[in-house]
């Protein structure tokens, strides 16, 4: 499938064992701080799927948790397990344990001096943001089919395509629930800041998700999002993950790229935000 390089990715494996007793006290101590911020923080903010994701894991019971034990919870409840990885994993890889319901985890703890910030995945990011979603059985299923899209995009030359929508989803993604506005994107969820800026701020875009759009639009690592993508629950983002992708591809073949900050004509906006402008569409 793909480049060699690809093939070789996809034989490797990349998971590593946590070693849950080579923490010491002080990354324990991070993570409960880390825990007890975000926890005051996101009732009313994250979408109750999210919270309730939480309560059934139980991830405050002292310190980091032991996959071992949260793997017990976490099977029982959608066949997802947590492995452990150093740091990022090659994408083919990445989209392979996704297709088997597998969620790789970085195992490493930030240092007390990065509470805020991080450049990659930590264990904190990855269990408290990610895997609570991963209990709810139509998200459960839809990191499932992202995965196998994944596989398939790499014949397709494909993967800045998924990996957009990866981000605009998973990371960044916004709902409209039935309360309100809710986070779901993991990547919010584990950052203090940006949890109350993507709901309460004036400055970033609200649009309504459509799929071959965020395909479309570059995303930002270095900064809270100028945009972010709005879905309606979660089964639309399901149903959105069954459609021919290939076709899409050839559809957006030759398309602009959005910039981060760009609103389209034909976007359905939610919230205009105040640092946009209009004429930020730039060639692929
Ligand atoms: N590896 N461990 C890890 N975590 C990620 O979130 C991750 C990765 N490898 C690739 C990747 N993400 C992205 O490029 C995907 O969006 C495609
Ligand atoms: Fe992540």
């Amino acid at each position: 499938m793909g480049s060699p390089k690809h093939t070789t990715d996809l034989d490797t494996n990349y998971t590593v064992d946590q070693d849950w007793d080579g923490y010491t006290a002080l990354e324990h101590d991070t993570w409960r701080r880390l825990y007890a911020r975000q926890s005051a923080l996101l009732p009313n903010r994250a979408c109750p799927e999210f919270l309730a994701g939480l309560t059934k894991l139980d991830l405050n019971d002292g310190g980091i948790p032991d996959f071992r034990r949260l793997n017990e919870s976490l099977k029982a409840l959608t066949g997802w397990e947590v492995v452990a990885v150093p740091d990022l994993v090659p994408d083919a890889a990445f989209f392979k344990l996704l297709a088997n319901r597998q969620f790789p985890a970085g195992r490493f703890m930030r240092k007390p001096e990065e509470m805020d910030y991080l450049s990659e995945p930590d264990v904190f990011h990855d269990v408290f943001g990610h895997v609570p979603m991963l209990t709810h059985p139509v998200f459960a299923d839809y990191m499932e089919a992202y995965g196998k899209g994944g596989l398939r995009s790499l014949e397709f030359d494909a993967l800045h395509h998924l990996a957009r929508l990866y981000w605009y989803t998973v990371e960044f993604g916004l709902m409209h629930g039935p309360d309100g506005l809710r986070i779901y994107g993991a990547g919010i969820l584990s950052s203090r800041t940006e949890s109350v800026f993507c709901l309460e701020s004036a400055s970033p875009n609200r649009i309504a998700f459509d799929l071959p759009r965020v395909m479309q639009t570059d995303y930002r690592i270095d900064d809270f999002q100028q945009t972010y993508f709005v879905i309606d629950c979660f089964e639309q983002l399901l149903s959105e993950s069954y459609k021919d992708f290939q076709s899409i591809y050839e559809a957006l073949e030759g398309a602009v790229t959005y910039a981060p900050d760009h609103v389209c004509e034909s976007d359905s906006v939610l919230n205009h935000g105040t640092q946009s402008h209009a004429t930020s569409a730039v060639p692929k």
